[in-house]
């Protein structure tokens, strides 16, 4: 059992909060997942705050169960390309059921992968399944997916707001990124984030979001 210190963080007086929050909303409104991104580089020292504070995420039983490496080598990001394109080749034109391609239609998206070598930063995150001990015994994780999901939105927001674009990349399979990144059998890659700037021309598809009464109720 742990030891348990005192948490009192200050109130925030009422209308401050909704004023908080108003202006985070409008923030958070402002983010676009971006396809078309810029060479112009980002300051390692970004990446690093932003990964402290995907850090700072919840976890089942507090086990952090995610990794992250941050790759701006040219050749890495190369590699990373190549394999991720031959999936996804496999994916446009033969594996994706006809409904699948059809809902994909509207982001303009298909196996070209240019986001992974234009991108200044490429963050490709791992979940953590378990952990191995001293003794060679497993320690099990939990709630591995929900954890690295959590994380993976707070580095989205923290990158959004210190003026960063991303993409949430998914290759499917994408197991070659253990190889490349020579990371341990317990992780398992849960997503490639490019991170960088929007091209000057960048344009994004005209997507609505939905209204808070189409996804929120409450009972009161
Ligand atoms: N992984 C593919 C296909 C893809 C799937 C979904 I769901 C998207 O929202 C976008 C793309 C790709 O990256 O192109």
């Amino acid at each position: 059992m742990s030891a348990f210190i005192p948490y009192r963080p200050a109130r925030i007086d009422r209308e401050e909060s909704l004023n908080r929050l108003r202006q985070d909303f409008a923030v958070a409104d402002g983010r676009r997942t971006v396809r078309m991104f810029s060479p112009d580089p980002i300051p390692r020292e970004a990446i690093e705050w932003a990964i402290r504070i995907a850090g700072t995420a919840p976890s089942g039983a507090h086990r952090q169960p995610w990794f992250f490496v941050a790759i701006s080598d040219p050749d890495m990001k190369q590699r990373i390309r190549e394999a991720a394109e031959k999936e996804e080749r496999e994916f446009y034109e033969r594996k994706a059921p006809p409904e699948w391609l059809e809902a994909l239609a509207p982001l303009g998206t298909d196996f070209v992968k240019s986001h992974l070598t234009d991108a200044p930063w490429l963050i490709v995150i791992f979940r953590r399944d378990y952990e191995p001990g001293p003794d060679g015994v497993r320690r099990k994780n939990y709630y591995m997916t929900e954890s690295v999901g959590i994380a993976v939105g707070f580095l989205i927001q923290a990158l959004h707001r210190a003026g960063f674009a991303t993409l949430t990349h998914t290759p499917a399979p994408m197991t070659f990124l253990r190889e490349i990144c020579r990371r341990p059998q317990n992780e398992k890659p849960f997503l490639i984030l490019p991170v960088g700037y929007p091209t000057d021309d960048c344009v994004v598809p005209d997507l609505k979001r939905k209204k808070l009464a189409e996804v929120a109720e409450f009972v009161e």
